[in-house]
């Protein structure tokens, strides 16, 4: 299968990189990084240390099989545009934060398949992507249900060794996800530290509440998301990726704008009544997007 990986930053030359070995990869991201990769190829450190040559590009192929999205929520229009002129049979967001499908299939022609990624991964330099947990890619139809273009990509992810689930109930899941993001990235980046600092202590406590509120969100919007689960998935994925700095900690170091306003700020204007730890989590992330 030819698939594009559109967003080649941390998480997109993770998965680019572990599906390579079985199927035609583009990578498409930003130089210095998409040079290295054409002329070195693509270097993996960490859980699994492998060189491998995908092609590497700065701006969309002209056809592909598959287009996985990984850019970062603020940048997804930008690239639904760009896709347009993609002859595509299938796209696949793996974004933090809700609402980019939607953004994908009012763009495209194609199916636009919802999906969750909760692997660690960390650019390390151009050409060089670190392998920082095993998570999993969890993936189906927008509105739920079953899809065959699901069955389709999940088989291809699959066939690489991504740890891939095919789920019929993916507005479900796409709150759960948002719950352990608005858990863990707000709470890392502000006490730079790595995922697994929030195992136990003061972190985890602060994580949970926000785990909790987002839960309690999802449930006013109709989602069967109970406390408990939202908790648990924040308490699997910190473990899981234990080693891995949160995509806002990576952002905040390197000085870039952050997913709050797709994660904690999605959650406080989803919500009916007060979330005070996802409120304070989104201003103090602000105040430091503003003073830097
Ligand atoms: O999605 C992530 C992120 O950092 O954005 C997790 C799964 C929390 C891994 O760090």
């Amino acid at each position: 299968m030819h698939i594009a990986v559109v967003g080649a930053g941390s998480l997109g030359s993770l998965l680019g990189g572990l599906l390579a070995p079985e199927h035609d990869v583009t990578l498409v991201g930003r130089d210095p990084h998409m040079r290295q990769v054409a002329d070195e190829g693509l270097s993996v450190t960490g859980v699994e240390a492998f060189r491998i040559h995908p092609a590497a590009r700065t701006d969309v192929p002209d056809a592909a099989d598959l287009a996985v999205v990984a850019v970062k929520s603020g940048d997804t229009a930008a690239v639904a545009d760009q896709l347009v002129d993609c002859d595509l049979d299938a796209c696949l967001s793996v974004q933090n934060g809700m609402g980019n499908e939607a953004t994908l299939a009012d763009a495209l022609d194609c199916p636009v398949l919802a999906g969750t990624c909760t692997y660690g991964a960390r650019l390390d330099e151009p050409g060089t992507v670190a392998f920082t947990g095993r998570g999993e890619v969890v993936l189906g139809a927008r509105g739920g249900g079953a899809s065959e273009t699901a069955d389709r990509v999940g088989a291809a992810l699959a066939d690489a060794g991504v740890e891939t689930a095919v789920a019929a109930d993916m507005p479900t899941r796409l709150w759960a996800k948002l719950a352990v993001n608005a858990a863990i990235n707000a709470v890392t980046a502000l006490a730079r530290v790595e995922n697994g600092a929030l195992a136990d202590g003061p972190g985890a406590a602060v994580a949970a509440d926000a785990a909790r509120e987002t839960a309690r969100v999802a449930r006013e919007q109709g989602v069967d998301l109970t406390d408990e689960r939202a908790v648990e998935l924040t308490r699997q994925v910190v473990r899981d990726t234990a080693a891995n700095r949160s995509s806002m900690l990576q952002d905040i170091e390197s000085g870039r704008p952050t997913e709050i306003d797709a994660i904690n700020g999605y959650v406080v204007r989803a919500a009916d009544d007060p979330v005070p730890v996802n409120e304070t989590l989104a201003r103090l992330v602000r105040t430091w997007e503003r003073a830097d």
